[in-house]
């Protein structure tokens, strides 16, 4: 597939920034500045932004508790997202919603969410409400192996098959439901292949390789937008870090090698490798791009940190609609 340049280097800046905005998330909540919970995307970049630049901005995303990610590949402001995790008055919910319920209405990223599959019928719904407005609007679900034996999983795919409703359901198999293993939970090799039972396409992809993902997505939100129902898109991946952030020493069930292994099919590396291969950059550009992803992130934490914290009687609004 053909991209340009300055697209394929807007990618990995993107890519790049959610590594950089993650890592900082997870050392912050070991500082102790962040006072909630903080589920690291890292590792798993390629998928977020293979998928969202697949999209227009008024296509939806729907987001899971490991939310950041697609967040910033929609094209969220950083700084209010690292003020939300802070708890501070200027974040998105005004600080009172914290990592897992960051939403923005404006570039289509309909929220994240803490309870695991819940985003595959929101998803679902907003591509009805899109299909009844005659609107050619696409709408994408984000959810992992572990969300993928829920029953709500089930129901969104079979309903959006029924209806051929213009949504993606973007399963990041990361391999692990928490500290489950999805060699001892899910029933498939490969979670594409539950697309069968609601005969709509299933594809499988290198969830690392943010080539693959993009050429993979496109189709699918093709797909969608010419009327022809929903894709179940899985991209076998992995994340670097414990399931979430935790205070003192918590056992991680995975074995060390097998995170190891994974660290090595680094999808920035790999993307940055791509780039230079072929040419599309060299080293000096993305060295300089780095340090100003760094920057930018470093600004959003300062600007986050000086803000003021809501007061107690801020608990009262925006609780009622007018
Ligand atoms: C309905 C529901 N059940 C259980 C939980 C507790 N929980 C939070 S994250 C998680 C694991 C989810 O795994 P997966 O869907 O594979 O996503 P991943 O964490 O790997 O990104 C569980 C069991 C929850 N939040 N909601």
């Amino acid at each position: 597939m053909e991209l340009d340049q300055r697209r394929l280097i807007s990618m990995y800046q993107r890519m790049y920034t959610i590594r950089v905005f993650d890592q900082t998330a997870v050392d912050e909540f070991h500082a102790g500045t962040i006072p909630g919970a903080v589920h690291s995307y890292v590792g798993q970049e390629a998928v977020a932004v293979g998928v969202c630049f697949a999209l227009r901005e008024d296509d939806m995303i729907v987001s899971t508790h490991r939310g950041h990610g697609h967040t910033i590949a929609k094209g969220a402001d950083i700084r209010r997202m690292m003020a939300e995790l802070l708890g501070k008055s200027n974040g998105y919910c005004k600080g009172k919603g914290g990592s897992m319920h960051i939403a923005d209405f404006s570039i289509g990223m309909l929220g994240a969410n803490g309870i695991v599959g819940a985003g595959l019928p929101i998803a679902t719904g907003a591509a009805l409400a899109a299909q009844l407005e005659g609107s050619d609007r696409v709408s994408v679900a984000f959810f992992g192996d572990g969300a993928s034996n829920e029953g709500a999983f089930h129901e969104a795919l079979n309903l959006a098959a029924v209806w051929k409703l213009p949504v993606v359901f973007v399963c990041e198999n990361n391999l692990w439901a928490s500290s489950v293993s999805s060699s001892e939970t899910v029933s498939v090799q490969d979670i594409s292949a539950r697309a069968a039972s609601y005969d709509i396409p299933g594809v499988t992809v290198d969830g690392n390789d943010v080539m693959a993902v993009h050429e993979a997505a496109t189709a699918a939100v093709d797909h969608a937008r010419r009327g022809l129902g929903p894709t179940l898109l899985e991209c076998k991946t992995y994340r670097w870090h414990v399931h979430n952030a935790q205070r003192g020493p918590i056992a991680d069930p995975r074995p060390e090698e097998e995170i190891e292994e994974w660290k090595r099919r680094d999808p920035i590396a790999r993307f940055g490798a791509y780039l230079l291969d072929t040419r599309s950059t060299d080293s000096e550009v993305l060295e300089h791009l780095h340090l100003q992803v760094h920057e930018r992130v470093a600004h959003a934490l300062s600007w986050a940190k000086v803000a003021p914290s809501p007061q107690p009687e801020d608990a009262l609004q925006d609780v009622f609609a007018n």
